[in-house]
């Protein structure tokens, strides 16, 4: 497999940190074990959770103010794969790769796909767009695509969403994520019961040419890029998507997509329960959709996300996709998407720890201070050396960070690609 960081400046970055990692791993196997939990167990089922990376992450984000461009930015999807190898290379937490159509488009599918597999990476869901107008195309998306009032646009927007299943069968990908912009920005703009049954009809017509063994999500958002209502506003409507569709349709949760303080883990309960839940767009809000790092801002809100997903494995109908869905204008977009398939991962790590048996029993009892305490224990535990002995296993970095650092790939790479400019900005 071909490698993006030099294998000599990967293990001499583990060889300083092993001998530490080591002392840490047995001291919290120690601890673990008077709670009865095997360590090695623990860092089995994290080294087997993967989170897929959307190629858009890779390259420098904007906002609606203004767009910074980094050094040796991809200039197209070869060049966004080479990144995602990097993240993968050293994390080993990243085995796939999102795509977004047309953003990704290429003449040679099989050319793509087998790039892909040189870096030992596969393609995950992928990812259609109606929310903005492209090069060429006949119909406008300014108001609406699935939803909008005229029937050949919403069929324009019909045959670009089969197209990108299309596309994907080549790649090896198995599920499409439909995201619209459609909505209104002003009362009495659109009417809310008939634009939905567009948007059904619509997405009934794609269901229908849907290959059986692919998924398709639907995505909710309370509102952006429409101000006043969106089509897929809530879980709620969401969820009478997937069920008017049918047994391959499932939602997907944007930790973005909601109003603030909004319960997000006990909307996935609700569609666990329902069997409806179809996966994570993983990222993190203060205000609203801002695509932060994941875990940045409120890592405990990803710890009982994951604790629901825990308590849940198992269940009928239960096989969550999990992607990252970020934007990075002040970061490094490498390292903005390492850090967050980490705290992905500690999050994972952190559920695993919850004592369940106990929970179920301070649940009985009806004692809620020591139900909390008991989510409290897990989410307070240092996993950091489990996360590190699961990537230096897999052959990837104890400290992925420091390390993409002393190998100099951002450098090295701004030699090779010029800087992109343009103001577009944009967050989705
Ligand atoms: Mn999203």
């Amino acid at each position: 497999m071909e490698e993006m960081i030099d294998s000599g400046v990967l293990s001499a970055e583990n060889d300083k940190r092993a001998k530490d990692l080591e002392t840490d791993y047995n001291a919290l196997g120690e601890k673990l074990a008077r709670r009865g939990v095997s360590i090695d167990g623990v860092t089995a089922k994290v080294a087997a959770y993967g989170v897929a990376v959307p190629s858009w992450g890779v390259g420098t984000g904007g906002t609606r103010f203004a767009r910074f461009p980094g050094v040796g930015e991809p200039r197209h999807i070869f060049d966004k794969l080479e990144d995602c190898a990097v993240i993968q290379q050293l994390t080993r937490a990243t085995p796939t790769v999102s795509l977004h159509i047309p953003w990704d488009k290429v003449d040679d599918l099989s050319e793509l796909r087998q790039r892909g597999e040189a870096l030992g990476l596969g393609f995950d869901a992928m990812n259609s767009n109606t929310f903005q107008d492209q090069e060429g195309q006949e119909h406008s998306y300014k108001y609406g695509s699935l939803s909008h009032t005229d029937a050949a646009t919403r069929q324009q927007a019909i045959d670009h969403n089969i197209e990108c299943f299309e596309i994907g069968k080549a790649l090896g990908s198995k599920a499409l994520t439909v995201w619209i912009g459609d909505g209104s920005n002003f009362p009495g703009q659109s009417h809310f019961t008939k634009q939905f049954e567009r948007y059904l009809e619509a997405m009934k017509s794609i269901y229908t040419a849907l290959p059986d063994d692919w998924r398709i999500f639907s995505e909710h958002k309370i509102f952006e890029p429409a101000f006043y209502s969106t089509v897929v506003q809530d879980w709620g409507t969401n969820y009478l998507i997937a069920k008017e569709l049918g047994p391959k349709a499932f939602c997907l949760v944007d930790l973005g997509h909601h109003a603030p303080n909004v319960n997000i883990e006990m909307i996935v309960a609700r569609l666990i329960q329902f069997g409806k839940l179809g996966g994570f767009h993983f990222n993190d809000s203060k205000y609203g959709d801002d695509d932060l790092d994941t875990g940045s801002i409120d890592p405990f809100r990803l710890f009982l996300v994951f604790n629901e997903l825990v308590d849940a494995e198992g269940a009928e109908n239960f096989n969550p996709a999990h992607m990252l869905d970020q934007s990075h204008n002040v970061t490094d977009p490498i390292e903005s998407l390492m850090r967050s398939a980490i705290e992905v991962r500690r999050a994972y790590a952190q559920a695993l720890l919850v004592d369940r048996a106990a929970l179920a029993g301070f649940q009985n009892d009806n004692d809620p201070m020591m139900a909390s305490e008991t989510l409290k224990d897990a989410f307070r535990t240092d996993v950091g050396p489990i996360l590190a002995m699961a990537r230096k296993n897999a052959g990837g970095a104890v400290d992925p960070i420091a390390t993409y650092r002393a190998a100099g790939y951002r450098q090295k790479v701004a030699g090779v690609r010029p800087a992109v400019t343009g103001a577009g900005g944009g967050i989705v």
